[in-house]
């Protein structure tokens, strides 16, 4: 298999000019012509060849300036079509090539979702549609016809702006859109169907008017009103935030079931997995309405980072994405509230991007090779990459950092650029050399830095010794030291913070240490008293945290830290340690529980937090967070045990109190998604998953909350609940849930999810039969995802089962997907990177099932690429 490496790109030596493309879509195949105009580059020899990308692709026809080409003038396979030797001047390239989009299962290029013609370009689809110089750094306008039958294809789109459309006779039609930007091969859009739709319009800060549209499957309208409401704040607050001005005169979203991502960010046609548009109270959560906003404001953002401002190569993915992120957590953090989204997103790059950089699958935020771009559309890309961005606003404060945003817009707008040409800007706006800090995108793994402290009162000094280790990395034995940025703040014996007078042995600005090596120790003198330390407030740095400080210094900063971060952390830190140990043999104490349950009740008990606040202060860590603290031979029984008796251990004596508040939370409003309902829900919920896992309260309660719940949220709670748990009403509850929704997909995703994180022995078995029978979407992503994706994700206990059942089960369902849709079986199959922290007999059961995939079946290069990395 061939590897790219990004020390060999070169820019292509012909550009392409400009873009007509033609489709005729009928029932039975698409004819695409694609008419490109294409000059050499300064510098390109004469009778250098020009070498199109192809795949899947078969020529009809070709044509030089208007005439057929002779076959010696030209070389064509699926793969490529080679001109040996071009014309040294401006020339017009004609061909043809005939589709079969309903035959497209692998959902990249062309392809039909429930009848609808829809396109996923990204990274590498386009080349499925025409032969082209498919990457990133190849800019043109594009102007694109299509024409179709009316009654199968009444609406039409494409990017940019419509400029023409009318009927053709005999039941076609046609239209015609133009983008007047230049553009990239990857964010081409085309979508053809019988849709619904609704539109509003967004009038922007210097006054233009946009429409908007949101087009949908026919009767799915009312389902796109947040959607849309999602869009028209994202537009205000690009404006707002980061002075961003929508630049065409429409922009639409289309929603489909056959997606294999989340959402795609094409010029003025964004195009969506439905399961992030559509929302009903009845029928989706809390966490749905909070992904769709998020997920709109994203691929909207992309406009300026991502569109306007592109991608050199793929190597730089992280250019766009882990900026777009930023800009979405940050949307989030202004509409919602800061600290719960910051928790929110730490949860995530713990849960899963931790896990990624510390296993077989590591790889930089910029990596350096691949053999299969989509295998790097990754957490590390993304989570990782808008938490580097995260770090520069850190360093360079608000003001600092909106000045070098927007030199960067203003330099780089029109521009395929990379990581490079992005900190340059940093370096130049702020005046700080910044080549250290660039070490974050270029090294893979999670930075451990240990921080121990003493006080002299004698002197009133008092010390932070900080060190940081790197650990190797796949393919990087050793690590450079980062600039790690640390928020930090002294807390005194009353909870009040504490200052300073002087301070020696490194960089510190205000509450910020600069620290860029192996080891420093800091010295600050005139501290009054002895302080506890709070460090990496508002989670300042990716890294994991080692302290000195005991059990009690911990729940004081969870009583009293002023940053609300912190005060979730130190909770966290002191619930997952008790849970460690134990799951090693080393039991807690009766004091530990007692003080951990009284800082937990005061927390509840707080009338200044709010509820959504309160619910992630009282979520006792996953047993996979758990897992991943302990780091080696694991054993996810001994964890699943551990967490319950602590949360049995940590309920028991104030159940009735815990039941009181539940009820107490209950409410008869209206439905609303809004941060404050979600909120409350979510404690109440929180609250019910406590009991039910503590107590024997709490099945009775889930049961009778799925009867009377009155939206999607506390039905969905109450059943995933009682089935994590496997209470004694958790079948029948699982029965209760399909019949009550059945003929609804993305509420049957919501069944299989839950489904799938039974800890009982017979799930395998369930889900076996679940995707043998006869109506299983096979080829639906995101009916896959939601079996397979949660079961490898959140059901440690079986999926690691010593017998390897549970790794079999996985790697049988991915060698049948992998013929259907290679994108979603690769990703189901990254479940694996947990092996080398398990214990050796089930590391070994699941060695075991990824060499019988290897040897037994044709692979991928998806599957193939991440499969060598896990066995390596
Ligand atoms: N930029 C988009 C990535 C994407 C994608 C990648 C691989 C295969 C299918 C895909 N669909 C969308 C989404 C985003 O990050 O905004
Ligand atoms: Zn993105």
């Amino acid at each position: 298999e061939q590897t790219i490496y990004l020390k060999d790109y070169a820019p292509t030596p012909y550009r392409i000019v400009s873009v007509e493309l033609d489709f005729k879509i009928l029932e039975e195949s698409t004819r695409v012509r694609a008419q490109l105009t294409v000059e050499p580059r300064e510098g390109t020899a004469p009778g250098t060849p020009l070498v199109l990308d192809g795949d899947e692709l078969k020529l009809d026809s070709i044509a030089l300036d208007g005439a057929p080409l002779m076959q010696s003038a030209y070389a064509s396979d699926a793969n490529s079509l080679t001109l040996v030797e071009p014309p040294h001047k401006r020339f017009v390239l004609e061909t043809e090539v005939t589709l079969n989009p309903a035959a497209n299962t692998k959902l990249m290029g062309l392809y039909r979702s429930s009848g609808t013609w829809c396109t996923q370009c990204e990274p590498e689809g386009f080349r499925r549609i025409t032969y082209y110089l498919d990457r990133p750094d190849v800019l043109a306008p594009f102007k694109v016809r299509m024409s179709a039958p009316k009654s199968v294809a009444p609406v039409l789109l494409a990017n940019g702006n419509l400029v023409d459309q009318g009927d053709l006779g005999e039941g076609m039609h046609f239209a015609v859109w133009e983008d007047p930007f230049l553009k990239p091969a990857y964010l081409f859009a085309l979508v053809a169907g019988d849709l619904g739709s609704i539109k509003d319009s967004f009038t922007t800060m210097s006054g233009r008017e946009v429409e908007l549209g949101i087009y949908c499957t026919h009767g799915k309208e009312a389902e796109c009103a947040y959607a849309m409401d999602s869009l028209i704040r994202s537009m205000a607050w690009d404006e707002r935030r980061f002075g961003r001005e929508y630049d065409l005169d429409v922009f639409n979203i289309v929603a489909v079931s056959d997606f294999n991502f989340g959402a795609m960010e094409n010029k003025g046609l964004n195009i969506f997995n439905d399961r992030l548009v559509f929302a009903k109270p009845e029928t989706a959560t809390d966490a749905n309405y909070h992904g769709i906003e998020r997920v709109i404001a994203h691929e909207y953002f992309h406009n300026w980072t991502g569109n306007r401002i592109t991608c050199r190569d793929w190597f730089q993915l992280c250019l766009k994405e882990g900026l777009t992120v930023f800009r979405d957590q940050e949307f989030t953090s202004d509409e919602r509230s800061r600290p719960v989204q910051r928790i929110h997103d730490v949860q995530n790059l713990r849960t899963s991007q931790f896990p990624e950089d510390g296993g077989p699958l590591a790889h930089p935020p910029r990596p350096d090779n691949y053999r299969e771009i989509n295998n790097f559309y990754t957490t590390t890309v993304y989570q990782k990459g808008a938490e580097i961005v995260r770090m520069l606003a850190t360093m360079l404060g608000e003001a600092g950092f909106r000045k070098a945003m927007d030199l960067y817009f203003e330099r780089h707008d029109g521009d395929a650029t990379t990581i490079e040409a992005f900190i340059k800007v940093f370096e130049d706006s702020s005046g700080r050399n910044l080549s250290q800090f660039a070490t974050w995108y270029l090294q893979a793994g999670t930075p451990q830095v240990k921080v121990s402290d003493s006080y002299d009162a004698a002197s009133q000094s008092y010390t932070l010794t900080l060190s940081q280790t790197n650990d190797p990395t796949p393919g990087e034995p050793t690590k450079k030291p980062l600039l790690i940025p640390v928020r930090f703040g002294l807390i005194g014996p009353n909870g009040s913070p504490l200052g300073w007078t002087g301070v020696s042995g490194g960089t510190v600005e205000d509450d910020l240490i600069l620290f860029d090596s192996d080891s420093a120790t800091l010295t600050f003198e005139g501290v009054a008293n002895k302080p506890v330390p709070s460090l990496f407030r508002g989670f300042s740095a990716p890294v994991k945290l080692s302290t000195n400080l005991s059990q009690d210094d911990l729940l004081f900063l969870a009583r009293h830290d002023s940053d609300p971060f912190n005060r979730w952390d130190a909770l966290q830190t002191a619930s997952t340690t008790l849970i460690a140990n134990a799951a090693q043999g080393k039991a807690w104490s009766e004091d530990d529980v007692d003080a951990l349950r009284a800082a937990l009740i005061d927390t509840l008990e707080n009338g200044e937090l709010d509820d959504a606040y309160k619910a992630q202060a009282l979520d006792i860590p996953a047993e996979t967070v758990v897992g991943r603290y302990i780091g080696k031979d694991v054993n996810p029984d001994a964890v699943a045990a551990a967490r319950k008796g602590l949360v049995t251990a940590l309920v028991s004596p104030v159940a009735s109190k815990l039941a009181s508040t539940y009820e107490a939370l209950a409410s008869s409003d209206a439905y609303s998604p809004n941060a404050a309902q979600a909120g409350r829900r979510s404690l109440r919920n929180g609250l019910l998953s406590l009991l039910t896992t503590g107590s024997d309260r709490g099945a009775a309660l889930a049961a009778n909350q799925f009867e009377v719940a009155t939206n999607m949220t506390d039905r969905y709670a109450a059943m995933a609940i009682s089935v994590r748990n496997w209470t004694s009403e958790a079948s029948a509850l699982l029965g209760a849930f399909r019949t009550r929704f059945a003929g609804d997909p993305l509420v049957f995703d919501k069944w299989l999810t839950a489904s799938a994180q039974a800890p009982d022995e017979d799930v395998i078995d369930r889900m076996r039969a679940t995707l043998a029978a006869p109506d299983f979407p096979k080829t639906n992503p995101n009916r896959l995802r939601s079996l397979l994706g949660s079961f490898v994700m959140a059901n440690p206990v079986q999926f690691t089962r010593v017998d390897g059942a549970g790794f079999r089960f996985i790697t049988e369902a991915v060698a049948e997907i992998d013929k259907v849709n290679p994108q979603v079986a690769s990703r189901i199959l990254t479940g694996f990177r947990v092996l080398p922290i398990l214990e050796a007999s089930r590391r070994e059961a699941g060695m075991t099932a990824l060499q019988a995939l290897k040897e037994q079946h044709t692979l991928s290069r998806n599957v193939g690429e991440i499969l060598d990395r896990i066995l390596a």
